[in-house]
């Protein structure tokens, strides 16, 4: 029985934290090693080890993939949307760069498996805007976007040439309350609990009709570890998969907020950057190909995920 070593890169960030303590609870901690260039947070330094990892530094990747000889890699290090726009040449370094080494890593060290997230920012204003199709016009606007399209383009080529089973997700806007979210557009969707339980109010910097595809975290992180464990032969989408949870606006969002919380006042911010960056997105994700393949299905409808993240919050 193969001992299974994995890699996790960008493991403080959002998925990452949550990712390390379900990889951790199926491998043992010692076999999931978290790596950032942040110092760890509480939870993961506290539970197996933890190296300071730098995706565009390939020396010190060198090293580490000689020191643990990883049998899986998940390189979660990315600049998202919003803050990409703010910073488009780091991001396309970090995004694109930080991709490339480890792709060539992973054939250079023959590791099984490696996961790397894609997004619905993939799609842009050209791409149809409802059940949005696995294959499709793509012609993303944002440098994150671009990121995401090309390293696809990238997996599926070194899955080609390589015989790399390197498998990957298009997440949509992801819902969680363990770690703060960072730099997204969909981000206001998180924020607007913390402000409901601590002003009743909130004011959303997407406007009412802005609708989205989004998706509770512990779905998410289900999600991915049912793809990385499907049979190879089972994944016929070696670019990135479709995965879709549930879609709303910030109005109906606010509506089942109220079921909670009945004086819950919502309004809106004009003007912001993030709002051209949610124009060019999908309202809605056809993930029929994760169903189909490897049996994919979300459990967190809108009123659960409400549920759950005031129940969590509160504490
Ligand atoms: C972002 N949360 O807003 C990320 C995600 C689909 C959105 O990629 O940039």
């Amino acid at each position: 029985m193969m001992i299974e070593k994995i890699l996790v890169l960008g493991s403080n960030g959002q998925i990452g934290t949550e990712l390390v303590t379900a990889l951790r609870k199926t491998y043992s901690e010692d076999n999931v090693i978290a790596c950032d260039i942040r110092r760890p947070d509480y939870d993961i330094k506290n539970s197996g080890p933890f190296e300071f990892v730098n995706v565009l530094e390939k020396e010190t990747l060198n090293t580490i993939f000689q020191k643990y000889k990883p049998t899986q890699v998940y390189l979660l290090a990315a600049l998202l949307s919003a803050t990409g726009e703010q910073n488009p040449k780091l991001a396309w370094d970090l995004n694109m760069n930080g991709l490339l080494n480890i792709l060539e890593l992973a054939i250079t060290y023959k590791t099984a498996k490696v996961y790397w997230p894609s997004s619905i920012a993939v799609f842009g204003p050209n791409s149809p805007k409802d059940q949005t199709p696995q294959f499709c016009v793509m012609d993303p606007n944002t440098v994150y976007g671009i990121s995401k399209l090309a390293g696809e383009r990238w997996c599926e080529y070194y899955h080609q040439k390589y015989g790399l089973d390197v498998r990957s997700i298009r997440y949509p806007g992801l819902i969680s309350w363990k770690a703060a979210p960072g730099g997204g557009t969909t981000d206001y969707a998180i924020h607007i609990f913390h402000d409901a339980l601590k002003k009743g109010s909130y004011a959303s910097f997407l406007n009412a009709a802005t609708e989205l595809p989004m998706m509770y975290m512990d779905d998410a992180i289900r999600g991915t570890i049912e793809l990385m464990d499907a049979e190879a032969g089972k994944i016929s989408i070696r670019s990135s998969y479709n995965f879709a949870g549930v879609s709303f606006t910030p109005e109906i969002l606010a509506a089942e907020i109220r079921k909670h919380i009945p004086d819950f006042k919502l309004t809106y911010t004009a003007n912001d950057p993030r709002q051209h960056i949610a124009d060019g997105w999908p309202r809605s994700i056809d993930d029929s190909y994760a169903a189909s393949d490897w049996n994919w299905k979300p459990e967190f409808d809108l009123a659960k995920l409400t549920t759950d993240m005031l129940k969590n919050l509160k504490k």
